[in-house]
């Protein structure tokens, strides 16, 4: 098994701690989505047509979407993970689904760019000669449809960056969002739904390690259940496979220049 991952991207993130923690060994091929661009290379658009990471590659079953990862991982897991037990499914699946409700990508580059305006300039920048590069090889594109939605995605980034309410305005949606989405988060154990993890206990460590990265952590903190969210994260920490999975607590820049 080979999960194509960026050590940055939040949603490699779910892929890595979603294998390690249902035990399933795999190798981790990192990709450089930031400065070499990989996910736009044609031997990974062959593998995913989305040209995002992760993607997870095994044998002939080819996965491009995190949420199918973390639901491989479960169903691997079999009993060792509660979503398998029928009355807490229900519950499980509605937090994972309201987690990827979340647009992460706005928190984060939202909070970026509140902390470092200069990038308001560089992110439409850098988004507009991706859409170049995209445009450019429309042409003779193996899957035309497909560069196609990947250049009105990225314009959509850009009118979301350079359009609109205020930087501020839009944050405090996506706090909002992020602190409706703890509202309905359970501490019924050591993980989440009781003594086992669970597929929420995966997507919800990683939004908090995003919390932490981008200094939002106090959204957990000062929620009314704040106490007992911020142990629970606490103990996921001390999860070995939460430590193999490489999820940032911290924002790396280095990292990113010299390997992406
Ligand atoms: N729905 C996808 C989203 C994946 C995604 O957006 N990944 C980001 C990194 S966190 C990415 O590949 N961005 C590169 C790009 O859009 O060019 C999933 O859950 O796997």
């Amino acid at each position: 098994m080979i999960l194509y991952s960026a050590p940055p991207s939040y949603y490699s993130m779910i892929g890595r701690l979603a294998l390690n923690t249902a035990h399933v060994s795999f190798k981790d091929h990192h990709m450089d989505i930031h400065v070499r661009k990989e996910q736009l290379a044609p031997w990974y658009v062959a593998l995913n047509p989305h040209m995002t990471v992760p993607t997870l590659v095994d044998g002939k079953t080819i996965l491009i979407d995190s949420q199918d990862i973390l639901h491989l991982a479960a169903t691997l897991a079999g009993n060792q993970w509660l979503d398998v037990d029928l009355n807490l499914s229900p519950q499980i699946e509605t937090v994972v689904k309201t987690h990827y409700a979340i647009p992460i990508e706005r928190l984060t580059f939202c909070k970026a760019m509140m902390r470092l305006p200069i990038l308001k300039f560089i992110f439409p920048h850098a988004l507009g000669s991706i859409i170049k590069g995209l445009q450019a090889r429309l042409p003779n594109a193996i899957d035309p449809a497909a560069v196609q939605a990947k250049i009105t995605l990225n314009q959509s980034r850009i009118a979301y960056f350079t359009q609109g309410a205020s930087l501020e305005e839009k944050m405090a949606v996506e706090r909002n969002r992020v602190s409706v989405y703890l509202d309905q988060l359970p501490t019924l154990g050591n993980f989440l739904f009781g003594n086992k993890p669970s597929s929420a206990d995966i997507v919800t460590a990683v939004l908090f390690g995003r919390l932490k990265m981008i200094g939002e952590y106090a959204l957990v903190t000062n929620h009314a259940r704040g106490l007992a969210l911020d142990q629970w994260f606490s103990r996921m920490q001390q999860q070995a496979a939460f430590q193999q999975s490489d999820i940032w607590l911290r924002f790396k820049w280095w990292q990113i220049l010299l390997r992406g």
